[in-house]
C-alpha cells in the first residue's frame, strides 16, 4: 500500500465533520463472498448480473429463484471481516457518518452497523409480486420454488433491486443527501459501473468531498478519486483506522 497515499487519507478524514462510505461486493470479498464482475460472478455457467433482472425472473421465476437461494446457502455461514468492523466502528468515531452499500449480502448489519443504506435490497427480505407485501426470511434452506404470498397467493421474490427496476426510495435520497454533504467520501470494493449508485461518487466530487477509493484494482471511477488505496479492503482499513485512531477495532472480534 502507497504510505503516501495512507498519509492523505488519514490527513483528509482527521478533518472531516461529515463521512460517507459507499461499499459494493469487494467488501465482502474476503469473507468469502463471490463478487459480480469477478471470476466467481457465474452460476451454472450463467452470469450472475443477468440473473439479476425481472425479464430473467418473469421468464423462469424458478431458476432465478434457486439462483438466490444457493447464494442464500452460501452467505450463511460467512462472517463479516475486518473492513466490516471498522465501516461499523467508524459510527462512533465521526460527528456524522453514513454507511450506503450496494451489497444485499447483511454483513455490515452483522457487523454491528446501524441504519445502514441498502441502496439494492436485502437477500434475507422478500417481497410479493401482487400486493408488494415485505417480510423477513431467513428460511435455509429456502424452498426449492418461490413461495406464495400469505396474504394474497402471489409469488414471491427476493427483495432486491434489479435492472432497470428503481433503489429504494427513502434510501437513495438519504444517500445522495450524505453524498452531497460530505467532506469525504471513501468508496470501497465497487467497480462503479452501476447507476444510479455509481452517480452517487460524482456527486460527492462535484459538491466539494474528497474521495478516497479503497480496491485493488483499478475501477470505473478513474479521475474522481482523489486518493487511491490500493489493496484489499479488510487489509487498508483496519491500517487506516489504526493510524485514525489507533487500532483495534478491526483485529480479532
Ligand atoms: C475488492 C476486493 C477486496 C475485489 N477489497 N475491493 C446511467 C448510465 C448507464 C446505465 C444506467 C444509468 N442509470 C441507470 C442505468 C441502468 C442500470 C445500470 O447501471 N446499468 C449499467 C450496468 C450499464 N441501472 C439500473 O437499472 C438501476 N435502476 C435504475 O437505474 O432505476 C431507474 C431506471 C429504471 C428504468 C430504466 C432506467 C433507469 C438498478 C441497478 C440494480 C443493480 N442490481 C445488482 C443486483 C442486486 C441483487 C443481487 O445481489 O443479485 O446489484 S447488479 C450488481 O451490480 C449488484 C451490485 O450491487 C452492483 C454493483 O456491483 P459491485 O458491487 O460494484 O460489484 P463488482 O463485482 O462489479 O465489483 C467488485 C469490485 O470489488 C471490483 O472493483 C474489485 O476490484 C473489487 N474488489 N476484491 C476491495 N478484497
Ligand atoms: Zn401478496
Amino acid at each position: 500500500m502507497n504510505d503516501e497515499a495512507l498519509a492523505r487519507a488519514v490527513e483528509a478524514l482527521r478533518g472531516a465533520t461529515e463521512v460517507a462510505v459507499l461499499t459494493g461486493a469487494g467488501v465482502s470479498a474476503e469473507s468469502g463472498v463471490p463478487t459480480f464482475r469477478g471470476s466467481g460472478g457465474l452460476w451454472r455457467g450463467r452470469r450472475a448480473v443477468d440473473l439479476a433482472t425481472p425479464e430473467a425472473f418473469a421468464r423462469d421465476p424458478t431458476l432465478v429463484w434457486q439462483f438466490y437461494e444457493e447464494r442464500r446457502r452460501n452467505l450463511e455461514p460467512l462472517a463479516p471481516n475486518p473492513a466490516h468492523r471498522v465501516l461499523a466502528a467508524w459510527q462512533d468515531r465521526f460527528p456524522a457518518y453514513t454507511l450506503i452499500t450496494q451489497n444485499v449480502d447483511g454483513l455490515h448489519h452483522a457487523a454491528g452497523a446501524r441504519g445502514v443504506l441498502e441502496l439494492h435490497g436485502n437477500i434475507w427480505r422478500v417481497r410479493c409480486t401482487a400486493c408488494g407485501l415485505e417480510r423477513e426470511d431467513r428460511t435455509v434452506p429456502f424452498p426449492a420454488l418461490p413461495p406464495r404470498c400469505a396474504a394474497c397467493g402471489g409469488l414471491e421474490r427476493p427483495c432486491v433491486v434489479w435492472f432497470g427496476e428503481n433503489l429504494p426510495e427513502d434510501a437513495f435520497e438519504a444517500a445522495s443527501r450524505a453524498a452531497a454533504t460530505a467532506d469525504v467520501l471513501v468508496v470501497v470494493g465497487t467497480s462503479a459501473v452501476v447507476y444510479p449508485a455509481a452517480g452517487l461518487v460524482t456527486m460527492a466530487a462535484h459538491c466539494g468531498a474528497t474521495v478516497i477509493e479503497v480496491n485493488p484494482e483499478p475501477s470505473a471511477l478513474a479521475g474522481e478519486a482523489t486518493v487511491l488505496l490500493r489493496g484489499p479492503a479488510g487489509v487498508v482499513l483496519p491500517e487506516l483506522d489504526a493510524r485514525l485512531f489507533g487500532g483495534g477495532k478491526g483485529d480479532g472480534g
